[in-house]
C-alpha cells in the first residue's frame, strides 16, 4: 500500500518565510510504526511554500497513494481542508481516489465539531491523540489485497464513516515511549530543511508537561503527564540526525526542563559523545533553568547556543490568570545564568491578558529590555480551542473572533482587553515590538557572538524602520505591514 504523510505549509506571519524550515517530526515517527511492505512517502509542505498545489498534485501523481494523512494544527486547518478537497476533486484521474485521513492537534481537539459539520464529508478518518499505532492499526485494516479484515471499531483514537454515520472510538491509553522506533527520516520526499542557511532537523527526548497553564494545548493530547525517552535512544537519534545532514537540532518537548538533572544527563552525554558539535535548540522554562545551576554551563558546551525561554508576562496577576505560578524572580535568574554561559535567549511574552492597558504591555517590553532578552517572541493570548483560557475569556465576552482559526497563531489579535479592542491590541503590539526590539540596539552578547556583520545588519534594518516613519504616520506604516501578513498563509 502507498502511504503519503502531508504536514501543512502555514506558518507564522512574520518570520520570513526563508527564515526557518524545520521538518515535522511526528510524521517521521508515525513513518518508523507502520507495518513493513509498505510505501511510505512523508511530504513536509514547510518547504514546498512557493509551490503547494503543483507539490501536492505532483506528489499524488507520483506515488499513487492509497492512503493520504494530513497533520494539522488549529491555525492550518483552512490549508488542510483545502488539500483535502484538491486530493479528491483533482487529483489521480483514473486511479481510485485515496482515503484521506486528518491527525494532529486539530483533528484532536476538534473532531466531534469537523465530523458534524460540512467537513466531515473531506475525510474518511481522523486520528485523536499519539498516531504511530492508531494509524498502523487503521493501515492493517485497509490494506489492499491483504483483507486483514480488522473491525474499525477496534481502533483506539480513530473517527471513521459507519453506514453514513461519524464513529468515534474512544481514545488509546498513552504510548509506552520505550516501544517506539526511532524517526524513519529516510521517508521524506523534499529535502532543503533549513535556519537560515543552516541544515535543520528535529528530535524529542520527552513527551509532555505536567503544568496547567490555561493557554496551552497541550493536556488535550498527554494529560498532565511527562514521558522521557531514555538517554542512549536520543543519542542515537542525534545521530540519526547528523547522518540525515543536520547542522543545527531543534529539541522539540513541550518542557525539556520539566526533569532538569536528567536535561543535565542529557547534555553530559551529548559531550561525552562528541555531539557537541551541532548547535542545539530548545524550549526551556525559567524555573527548570534557574532551579539547577550547573545546567546552562552544561547546556551551553553541549551546544545549545539559543534557547527559547518562557517569560510570559512580568505581571504577577498575568501570571496567575494564566496559571503560570509567580515565575518573575525565575525568569531573572533564568536570564542571568543563561547569559553568563553565552546562550542567547529568545524570550516568550503573552500579551492582551483582560486586564491589560497600554502600560502594562510597555512594563513587559522594558523588563525584556531591561533584562538583556535578544530575541522578542511576543504573542497575543490566543484563545485555542478546547483550552481554560478560551472557557474564560467567553464567559467574560472578550473574545472577538471565535471562528476564523486561521488567525490563531499567536501573531493576530483575537481578544480584546478591558481597556483595549483587539485592533488597538495589534497595534500596540506592533509599536512596542518596534520601540524596544527592533528598533533597539543588540545586546550585548548578541553582538559579541554575532560580530560585525549581525550587528552591522540589525542596524541597517533600524535604519530602514525608522526610515519608514519620516514619511508615514505609525498607523499608515502598521495598516501597510498588515496588509502584507494578512495573505501569508493562503497557499490554494
Ligand atoms: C516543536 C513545536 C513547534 C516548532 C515547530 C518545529 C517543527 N517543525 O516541528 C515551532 C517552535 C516552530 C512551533 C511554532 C508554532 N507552534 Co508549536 N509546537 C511545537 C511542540 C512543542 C511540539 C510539536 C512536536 O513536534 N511534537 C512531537 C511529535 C512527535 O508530536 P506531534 O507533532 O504532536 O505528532 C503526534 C500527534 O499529534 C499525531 N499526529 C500529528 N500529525 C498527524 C497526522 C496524521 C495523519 C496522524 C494519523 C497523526 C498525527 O501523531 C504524532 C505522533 O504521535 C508542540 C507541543 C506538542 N508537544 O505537541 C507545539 C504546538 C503544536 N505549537 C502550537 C502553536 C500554537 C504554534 C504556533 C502557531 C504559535 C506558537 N505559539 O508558537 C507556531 C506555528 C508555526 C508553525 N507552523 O509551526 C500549539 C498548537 C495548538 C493548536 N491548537 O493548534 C502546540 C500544541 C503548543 C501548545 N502548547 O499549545 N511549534
Ligand atoms: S509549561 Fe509549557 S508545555 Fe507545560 S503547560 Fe505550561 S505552556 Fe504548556
Amino acid at each position: 500500500m502507498n502511504i503519503l504523510l502531508l504536514n501543512m505549509p502555514d506558518f507564522l506571519p512574520f518570520i520570513a518565510q526563508s527564515t526557518l524550515k524545520a521538518p515535522h517530526l511526528g510524521l517521521c515517527s508515525i513513518a518508523a510504526s507502520l507495518p513493513p511492505g509498505h510505501n511510505v512517502y512523508v511530504g513536509d509542505l514547510v518547504n514546498r511554500r512557493s509551490s503547494v498545489r503543483e507539490s501536492i498534485i505532483q506528489a499524488v501523481n507520483t506515488y499513487k497513494p492509497h492512503l493520504v494523512g494530513i497533520a494539522s494544527m488549529t491555525f492550518q486547518y483552512r490549508t488542510a481542508r483545502k488539500i483535502a478537497q484538491l486530493i479528491k476533486n483533482n487529483v489521480g484521474a483514473g486511479s481510485p481516489r485515496p482515503y484521506i485521513c486528518l491527525g494532529g492537534y486539530h483533528a484532536t481537539l476538534m473532531h466531534q465539531e469537523i465530523c458534524s459539520g460540512e467537513d466531515g464529508e473531506l475525510f474518511d478518518f481522523l486520528i485523536c491523540g499519539e498516531g504511530e499505532v492508531t494509524l498502523r492499526e487503521l493501515v492493517e485494516a485497509i490494506e489492499v489485497g491483504a483483507r486483514r479484515n480488522v473491525p474499525l471499531q477496534t481502533i483506539a483514537g480513530l473517527s471513521y464513516k459507519e453506514e453514513g454515520m461519524w464513529r468515534h472510538n474512544p481514545r488509546s491509553p498513552l504510548l509506552d515511549l520505550k516501544t517506539l522506533p526511532l524517526p524513519d527520516r529516510s521517508r521524506r520526499i523534499w529535502s532543503g530543511y533549513t535556519y537560515h542557511v543552516t541544515p535543520v532537523d528535529t528530535l524529542e527526548t520527552s513527551r509532555g508537561c505536567t503544568f496547567t497553564c490555561n493557554f496551552c494545548s497541550m493536556h488535550h493530547m498527554y494529560s498532565t503527564t511527562f514521558r522521557t525517552y531514555e538517554i542512549p535512544r536520543v543519542i542515537a537519534d542525534i545521530e540519526n540526525c547528523k547522518r540525515a545532514g543536520a547542522g543545527m537540532v531543534l529539541m522539540i518537548d513541550d518542557n525539556i526542563t520539566l526533569n532538569p538533572r536528567r536535561f543535565l544527563e542529557l547534555c553530559e552525554a551529548i559531550i561525552k559523545e562528541k555531539h557537541n558539535d551541532l548547535w542545539y535548540w530548545a524550549q526551556v522554562s525559567s524555573r527548570g533553568i534557574a532551579s539547577v545551576p550547573e545546567l546552562s554551563r552544561a547546556m551551553a558546551h553541549a551546544g545549545f547556543k539559543i534557547v527559547f525561554l518562557g517569560i510570559e508576562n512580568v505581571s504577577k496577576r498575568n501570571l496567575e490568570q494564566l496559571k503560570k505560578g509567580d515565575i518573575v524572580e525565575y525568569n531573572r535568574k533564568a536570564i542571568r545564568l543563561l547569559h553568563d554561559n553565552k546562550v542567547l535567549i529568545v524570550g516568550g511574552m503573552i500579551v492582551g491578558n483582560p486586564e491589560d492597558t497600554y502600560g502594562d504591555i510597555e512594563e513587559n517590553f522594558r523588563f525584556f529590555r531591561e533584562q538583556g532578552v535578544d530575541f522578542y517572541f511576543d504573542q497575543i493570548l490566543t484563545p485555542y480551542p478546547k483550552t481554560g483560557i478560551r472557557e474564560e475569556l467567553m464567559r467574560q465576552g472578550l473574545v472577538t473572533n471565535p471562528d476564523d482559526f486561521t488567525r490563531y497563531n499567536g501573531f493576530w489579535a483575537n481578544v480584546r482587553t478591558k481597556h483595549l479592542s483587539d485592533k488597538e491590541l495589534e497595534f500596540v503590539r506592533w509599536k512596542l515590538h518596534r520601540e524596544y526590539y527592533t528598533l533597539s540596539d543588540p545586546t550585548p552578547l548578541y553582538r559579541e557572538l554575532m560580530g560585525v556583520s549581525g550587528y552591522a545588519f540589525r542596524n541597517l534594518r533600524n535604519v530602514w524602520k525608522k526610515g519608514q516613519l519620516l514619511f508615514n504616520s505609525e498607523r499608515t506604516v502598521f495598516e501597510r505591514e498588515m496588509e502584507g501578513y494578512r495573505r501569508v498563509n493562503e497557499y490554494l
